[in-house]
């Protein structure tokens, strides 16, 4: 049971190109999502500056990120689109959520070891802090499902385990304050002021990985930009990229079970049935049997039929970056006023005077 509002949320960070990973884990779930449900996509440069503090084209980052959003076909209009740091109520319950959270949880976060390396002390305390920003981005909000790769599914449980503390921990402030509603976490009811987000993960390319080893996530930090193929990237570079892309001797076999033991391949064929809007044994179905010397120019023709209009129309939208902030100035108007409500309620269950 959820009785909340249905309320869609997710966020990308301008931290580079963004990647075909980027795009089939996150924004083509974002565009699908908004036929069916109110929507609140958000370029988090807040986050951008956890790992790397300065960036010499954060403002160029972030416009390239909001232009994707919209080439890709996400109605800035019905839709709320904006970046993070426009609405400051994201850090203010975010520093809540840190008194929330316990460290322990954040330590154990396996972004946060793979980031911060041996190198765990000399990291910045936003890098550790990471997660408690991503809970209170989408539960500003109060929403309920957060479209991501599979990449981002520990984090979204540690943004159900803030809320359920937070609910729990303010109970009898919840019911005072007259907020909240009654829901059931498993077995238990609750009454919660914050929902349970649910991860909307799935597809044939929950996680996809790199075109030199079937093993690594597709990453914008890999340094070879050969493992990636960036949605700016032109017609040339798709084709020399996958056609370079790592494969194994074999035919595709003719099963899904096939795969098992060949990341990629199995890679190579969820990419190919994300791009179509199939399902894997649908590509097995017609290339069953073949060799990657068939199978890899279908797929170069595949992604750049996908990806060359939304690499067209971002080129067309970044010409004119006037236009983008004006978008991304009305999504924050939009988007503070709700999270304003929000936090004058938080505000009230702590009891912080106002
Ligand atoms: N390889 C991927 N497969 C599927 N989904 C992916 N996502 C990222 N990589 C893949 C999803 O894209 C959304 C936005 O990601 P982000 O910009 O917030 O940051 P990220 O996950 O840190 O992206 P990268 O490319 O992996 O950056 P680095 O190299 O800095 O770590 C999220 O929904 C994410 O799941």
């Amino acid at each position: 049971m959820n009785a909340f509002k249905p309320l869609v949320f997710s966020g990308v960070q301008p931290t580079g190109n963004l990647h075909l990973g980027n795009y089939l884990g996150a924004i083509r779930k974002f565009v699908a999502l908004q036929e069916d449900n109110d929507c609140i996509y958000c370029v988090v440069d807040m986050h951008a500056i956890t790992a790397q503090l300065v960036h010499s084209d954060l403002k160029a980052q972030t416009r390239s990120i909001a232009a994707a959003f919209i080439a890709a076909g996400i109605d800035p209009v019905k839709h709320i689109v904006f970046n993070q740091s426009a609405v400051p109520q994201h850090a203010e319950l975010a520093w809540v959520f840190n008194c929330v959270a316990r460290i322990g949880w954040m330590e154990r976060m396996t972004q946060f070891k793979d980031k911060s390396g041996k190198n765990a002390e000399q990291v910045s305390l936003g890098l550790l802090a990471y997660p408690s920003l991503m809970a209170a981005d989408i539960l500003v909000y109060r929403a309920t499902h957060v479209p991501v790769g599979d990449d981002q599914k520990q984090h979204l449980e540690l943004a159900r385990d803030i809320a359920q503390k937070f609910n729990i921990d303010f109970g009898g402030h919840i019911r005072n304050a007259g907020l909240g509603v009654d829901i059931m976490v498993g077995d238990e009811p609750v009454h919660a002021y914050f929902p349970m987000v649910e991860p909307l993960i799935g597809g044939p390319a929950p996680r996809v990985m790199s075109l030199k080893d079937g093993t690594k996530k597709m990453s914008k930090s890999d340094p070879s930009d050969l493992s990636r193929i960036n949605l700016m990237d032109d017609v040339d570079a798709i084709s020399k990229k996958i056609k370079k892309a790592k494969t194994d001797p074999d035919a595709l076999p003719s099963e899904v079970e096939g795969l098992k033991g060949r990341p990629e391949a199995e890679n190579l064929v969820g990419i190919y049935a994300a791009l179509s809007d199939k399902t894997k044994a649908d590509v097995l179905a017609e290339f069953g049997g073949q060799q990657f010397s068939t199978f890899k120019p279908a797929l170069v023709e595949l992604a750049v039929n996908v990806l060359a209009p939304v690499n067209n129309e971002m080129r067309r939208l970044l010409d004119d970056p006037t236009h983008i902030d004006a978008i991304l100035k009305q999504g924050g108007e939009r988007a503070r006023a709700i999270a304003e409500k929000t936090m004058n309620e938080v505000r009230d269950i702590i009891g912080f005077l106002r």
